[in-house]
């Protein structure tokens, strides 16, 4: 399958830092733990990846501005082109060495998502999606799944960082959900479970209190996988209230009316 131009900058970025991530998962896994930790190793790692990737897309697109996990915001000097980054997402699977994370790049052209990528460097599993051109793992065309009965539906879902003590919210969604549901999977990485949503593996995701890196990519993924992404609420803020919801057209319409059960 040919690649266009720009997915196959993205690819080459997620690739080269994924590379240097797979080597320090390799020595995590090797870390003996120490009184610290191996945390700041981790955020070293993050960090590295970030790097990489702003230096390898700002030199195959200068001018292009950034909004990144690590580095927040670098304006630059083309207001049409915007690169959303995750280095690392899924950074506590990553610490305790659970290869189940990920990094997701996404290119918004005047305020929408067109290109995305999000690569899976400990499984070696490459997702790419075009707007309008399809979505793809390792070349191969993704279509999402077909089930249309919640009751039959494998759903992914994440805990919200909020601390503990305040995960009220999350607990009555995920009770809401388990009573209509076959399962429920909780990845670790955002990017990665709306991959899998668009593979099919998984039939529909809800989340809350996310970022734009978490997701940026994924959305993209969804929907050129045939699939539906929007807030919980059903409209297309996600970027600014953090949540998200996504499916097949019945799978996302379901997960909406079952998380409405919760309402503030
Ligand atoms: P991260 O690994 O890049 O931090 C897991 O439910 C999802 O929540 C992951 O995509 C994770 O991304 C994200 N997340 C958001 N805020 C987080 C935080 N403060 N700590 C850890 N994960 C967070
Ligand atoms: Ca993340």
């Amino acid at each position: 399958m040919a690649r266009s131009a720009i997915i196959n900058v993205m690819v080459q970025t997620a690739m080269k830092a994924g590379r240097s991530l797979a080597r320090d998962f390799g020595e995590v896994q090797n870390l003996q733990v120490s009184l610290k930790g191996p945390g700041d190793y981790v955020s070293q790692a993050d960090r590295k990846a970030e790097e990489i990737i702003y230096q390898e897309l700002s030199r195959a697109r200068p001018g292009y501005s950034f909004l990144m996990e690590e580095r927040g915001t670098v304006p630059g000097d083309d207001d049409q082109h915007r690169w959303i980054v995750d280095p690392l997402d899924g950074t506590t699977n990553f610490l305790h060495g659970i290869p189940i994370f990920s990094i997701s790049i996404a290119l918004e052209r005047q305020g929408q998502i067109v290109a995305g990528v999000i690569y899976n460097p400990a499984m070696d599993e490459l997702y790419t999606a075009e707007r309008g051109g399809g979505a793809f793992m390792n070349d191969r065309r993704l279509r999402v799944a077909g089930r249309a009965k919640l009751s039959d539906a494998v759903i992914g879902t994440g805990i919200p960082h909020l601390g503990r003590g305040h995960h009220g919210h999350a607990l009555i969604d995920l009770r809401n959900v388990m009573g209509e549901v076959a399962g429920i999977r909780r990845l670790g990485s955002a990017a990665l479970d709306l991959a899998y949503v668009a593979a099919g593996r998984m039939d529909g995701f809800f989340e809350d209190a996310l970022a734009p890196w978490d997701m940026a990519a994924g959305i993209l993924m969804v929907r050129e996988a045939g699939g539906f992404a929007s807030d919980r609420d059903g409209g297309q803020e996600m970027f600014d209230n953090g949540t998200i919801v996504a499916g097949n057209e019945q799978m996302h319409k379901s997960l909406l009316k079952t998380l409405q059960q919760r309402k503030g």
